[in-house]
């Protein structure tokens, strides 16, 4: 046979390090990285990335990488093989389960997880075979506002409604850097040529946030606000919206209830009532109202600066509201609801995982559960205060929680005193440090990829898989095979053959499946009255003949949501 290593070659793939899903060109030779560019041909990014995309080179590179299980002891780090390796976890977490009880154990699942096919897909099995309420993540020191609002308003934690930025005349952007970060909770590559064509065509870009951001700077107009005193803001830019007759939900009223109550709610938040305190002048909110309301389309964006406050469930509500009073809500231009090939908002709403609230309530400090888990900002004193349902174990996948979590100080502090920790983690670090057991993953360049979650946040829907580049090496293992095997040797009885597909099929197959039953697939479209895609309908076999992915449209308008899966979710909720 003939060999091609010793030939340049191209390779596409979508970049898995943030939210904005760029498409990339690579060309390799061997095993070696020699270029990474945007791939030109991909319909969503066009040819756009950033300078983090190189990241994947250098982590696949990177001699300090883990490649296998390390124990730590009294001289230090060792090898592990991964057989003895996995056996050792599971047996001392459920020895600290005996002893202590299910809640003495900790979970704790970082960002990198919502970015990795087979962690999101197998995650799931170890992570209920752990059977603990002290569960924990990233979300609660970034999106969880937008999840809670999402669950009350359109009955599914993952109904966020996303900014059609291609297609808005005036865009209003509160707490977020998308410039820097690269969007989020907004799916975009290439924001600043989208921000930029919005003021091309004669709209706005107006930013509120007390930095002059990147984003700022570029923007139309930017206000300074003191921090925390958005829902001051947004206030009293409905009050401006109510008092001025202003308020057009159109089509949305005949299925939104509490526009009435919206009035009286917002009437003590004049402007001049305001101002003072989110130092936005009278005359700057009535412009933005006045602006707002009079735009062919406009939209109102909150980030991480709205989530992160103390207001932020309310402040994130507000921006819905405003959305939907000015009837922006679901039409072109306004706040829309993405359609993927991988209803995961379906799937999920079908299992009841809506996102549940106050089932139960931490043990310290009594803050209650949403969606399963509790708020990080209590991890620390869970584990360092005694009594019983003391956490005394912890295990973390792709997260850095000493670093990223409030008070990593106390919490480094805690993790030392745990009788047992297990990190899933391709790196020693802050965290990592304090596990017993490290077990590494594959990652990036070495896996297969396909965005189960942002395509759910994305300006577009788009669909593509991406290939692994390069076969791992030996003796490794990816994140799904790492969670799956857990997930069995947890279970108290010998493992009887599984019926669970999970159990059994490989990630591709599992996203087969969920796209020939998605809203593009030959199985699906009865279910969403949407065209299948092609004459066949989506499925692998389309994904892996489209390296570069395939454009599905944009956004159309759904609400009441018309196809049925996503009924189910929403109708648990139906109140605006
Ligand atoms: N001060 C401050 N704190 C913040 C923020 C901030 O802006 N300022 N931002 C907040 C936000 S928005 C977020 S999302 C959180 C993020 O919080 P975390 O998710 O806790 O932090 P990361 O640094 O993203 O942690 C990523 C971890 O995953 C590992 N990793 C990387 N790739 C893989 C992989 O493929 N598999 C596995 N198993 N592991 C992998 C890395 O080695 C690292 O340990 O931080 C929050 N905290
Ligand atoms: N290079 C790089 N890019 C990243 C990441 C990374 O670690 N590195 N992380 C990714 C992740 S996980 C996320 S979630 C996104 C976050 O993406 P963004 O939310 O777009 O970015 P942030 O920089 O967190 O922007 C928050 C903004 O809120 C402002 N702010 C702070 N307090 C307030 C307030 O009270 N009110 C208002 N209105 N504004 C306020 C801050 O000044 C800041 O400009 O970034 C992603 N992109
Ligand atoms: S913007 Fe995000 S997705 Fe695009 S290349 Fe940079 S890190 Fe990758
Ligand atoms: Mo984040």
């Amino acid at each position: 046979m003939k060999s091609y290593a010793n030939i340049p070659q191209l390779h596409y793939r979508t970049c898995n390090l943030c939210e904005a899903m760029c498409g990339l060109e690579i060309e390799y030779q061997s095993r070696e990285v020699r270029s990474i560019r945007g791939d030109a041909e991909d319909p969503f990014s066009r040819g756009h990335l950033c300078p983090k995309a190189y990241g994947l080179k250098d982590i696949f590179e990177d001699p300090d990488r883990l490649k296998s299980p390390q124990k730590r002891t009294a001289s230090g780090w060792h090898d592990l093989p991964w057989e003895e390796a996995l056996e050792e976890a599971a047996f001392a977490l459920q020895n600290i389960q005996k002893k202590y009880g299910g809640n003495a154990l900790g979970l704790y699942l970082g960002n990198p997880n919502a970015h990795n096919l087979g962690a999101m897909l197998m995650g799931p099995l170890f992570y209920r075979s752990l059977k603990t309420q002290n569960r924990f993540s990233a979300t609660s020191v970034d999106q969880l506002p937008h999840h809670f609002v999402a669950r009350y308003m359109f009955g599914h934690q993952l109904l966020f409604p996303i900014p059609d930025i291609d297609r808005t005349q005036y865009m209003l952007i509160l707490g977020g850097n998308p410039l820097a970060s690269n969007g989020s909770l907004m799916t975009v590559p290439d924001v600043g040529r989208r921000l930029r064509a919005i003021q091309e065509r004669g709209g706005q870009v107006v930013v509120i946030d007390p930095r002059r951001t990147e984003t700022a700077q570029k923007a139309s107009v930017h206000h300074f606000i003191r921090p925390g005193t958005d829902a001051l803001f947004l206030l009293a830019l409905l009050h401006e919206i109510t008092a001025t007759h202003c308020v057009r939900p159109g089509r949305l009223a005949d299925f939104t209830e509490g526009i009435e109550e919206i009035k009286s709610l917002v009437a003590p938040y004049a402007p001049e009532r305001v101002a003072g305190i989110c130092g936005i002048a009278p005359e700057a909110i009535r412009q933005i109202a006045r602006d707002f309301c009079e735009a062919p389309a406009a939209v109102a964006y909150g980030r991480m600066g709205v989530s992160t406050q103390a207001f932020g469930a309310l402040a994130q509500w507000l921006i819905n509201v405003l959305n939907i009073l000015t009837g922006n809500l679901d039409r072109p231009g306004g706040a829309m609801f993405t359609l993927p090939a991988v209803d995961v908002v379906g799937l999920t709403g079908l299992r009841g995982a809506v996102g549940s609230h106050g089932r139960w309530k931490s043990r310290v400090r009594g803050l209650p559960e949403f969606g399963g888990e509790l708020p990080v900002s209590v991890l620390a004193e869970e584990i360092l205060t005694p009594g019983e349902g003391q956490i005394r174990a912890m295990v973390t996948v792709a997260g850095n929680p000493v670093l990223s979590t409030p008070n990593g100080r106390q919490l480094d502090k805690a993790f030392a005193q745990l009788d047992f920790m297990l990190a899933i983690d391709i790196y020693r670090n802050e965290t990592t440090r304090h596990a017993h057991l490290i077990l590494p993953p594959t990652t990036g360049l070495e896996n297969e990829h396909f965005d189960l979650v942002f395509n759910y946040l994305a300006v577009r829907n788009t669909v593509k898989y991406s290939p692994r580049l390069f076969e791992p090496e030996e003796n490794t293992r990816a994140d799904w095979q790492i969670l799956r095997a857990l997930a069995q040797k947890m279970k108290p009885a010998p493992a009887k053959k599984s019926k669970e597909p999970l159990e059994r099929l490989s990630p591709e197959a599992l996203l087969d499946l969920a796209l020939r039953f998605g809203p593009y697939g030959s199985k699906g479209a009865p279910y969403y009255k949407t065209q299948a895609w092609g004459k066949e309908g989506l499925k692998m076999h389309t994904l892996r003949q489209h390296p570069h992915g395939l454009d599905l449209g944009p956004c159309s308008p759904c609400c009441p949501i018309a196809f049925s899966l996503k009924t189910i979710a929403l109708t648990s909720s139906p109140k605006f």
